[in-house]
């Protein structure tokens, strides 16, 4: 059975996850209505895998006897001057949910649930993907500015993102 304390800090971040996922979702509109389709497919794939983070949480949570709650989803910003200012901002998001990861494995350490300490242990992993990934693409844009044709060359390149569910097993 999880401890209770630990459960509500992980439906808090089931929320967050899922925040995170309607955040990009939204960035991926913005791009598909200012013709970058490329990024758009990039931001919607990063909505999926926000998705499957939400998810894994929640299969946790119930493979722990507890119980999901579900809390509404707060509203996300649906405009942004340019690419850069979103890359900005999915920059410091992936800095935050970091944090946020941290402060739960303070709480699984604090009340030695070394289950939940070594099921954090793959956020923490994959939070040091996420924010390189944000990073990359913010420094490239950067270097771009305002020309066109580099533009739609980095653009070309997103669009083969692929999404892979990299919460399940490699078997499933
Ligand atoms: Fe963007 O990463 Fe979830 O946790």
């Amino acid at each position: 059975m999880i401890n209770e304390r630990m459960q509500k800090e992980i439906n808090e971040q089931i929320n967050a996850e899922l925040w995170s996922g309607y955040l990009y979702l939204s960035m991926s509109s913005w791009f598909t209505q200012n013709n970058l389709p490329g990024f758009a497919n990039w931001m919607y794939v990063q909505y999926q895998e926000e998705f499957t983070h939400a998810m894994k949480m929640y299969r946790y949570i119930h493979e722990r006897g507890g119980v999901v709650t579900l809390k509404p989803i707060a509203a996300v910003d649906t405009d942004w001057k340019n690419g850069v200012a979103i890359f900005e901002q999915t920059l410091n998001h992936e800095r935050k949910v970091t944090g946020l990861i941290n402060a739960l494995m303070d709480t699984a350490h604090e009340i030695r649930d070394y289950a939940t300490i070594n099921f954090l242990n793959w956020y923490i992993d994959e939070q040091v993907e996420e924010e390189a990934n944000a990073e990359e693409l913010l420094h490239k844009l950067q270097m771009i500015g305002n020309d066109q044709a580099a533009l739609y060359n980095l653009d070309n390149e997103l669009s083969t993102r692929v999404f892979v569910d990299a919460t399940l097993p490699a078997a499933e």
